[in-house]
């Protein structure tokens, strides 16, 4: 397990969260307002599974088993709920790149930071979206984690 000395590769992320009012059909809570999904993505939805083998996002303890172990692609999780707050999201890597997980804290938003450019209200049915985009760095990988990443 070799490490390539001076050698820093990065690979782009972006992680976030969408959230939608629920309408229409209840939720199993009937104090849910909104339907969210957070998510770590790959540019143009490219497949990250052959570094990341699987997302643990930790909910509020307001959910029943708060921690949510995503190990397949899309590293993704739909829930409902009505409040918002930190998920803590810890990213781990497949055994063949020796990396540890890494982990990032993205705040859950339910609600538009402000009313669109008009000055109209957001409109109810209007997603709200806070993706953000970021580099995994890693220094000095493996020479098995860099045949990986070359070949990707
Ligand atoms: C707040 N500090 O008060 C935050 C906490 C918790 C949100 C928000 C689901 C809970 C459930 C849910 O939306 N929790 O199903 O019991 O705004």
């Amino acid at each position: 397990n070799k490490r390539v000395k001076g050698l820093i590769v990065s690979r782009p992320i972006y992680y976030g969260n969408i959230a939608t009012p629920i309408t229409g059909k209840k939720p199993a809570n009937p104090d849910h307002t909104h339907r969210w999904t957070v998510m770590v993505k790959g540019l143009n939805n490219e497949d990250l599974s052959y570094y990341i083998r699987k997302v643990v996002f930790k909910l509020h303890e307001t959910y029943p088993n708060p921690l949510r172990s995503i190990e397949q692609p899309p590293f993704e999780l739909t829930e409902t709920g009505w409040g918002e707050f930190e998920i803590m999201i810890k990213i781990h890597f497949q055994p063949i790149t020796s990396e540890k997980p890494v982990t990032l804290y993205h705040h859950l938003r339910l609600h538009p930071f402000e009313d669109d450019l008009q000055g109209q209200p957001w409109p109810k049915d209007k997603p709200v979206l806070s993706l953000l985009y970021d580099e995994l760095v890693f220094n000095e990988p493996t020479e098995a984690f860099r045949e990986v990443l070359v070949k990707n």
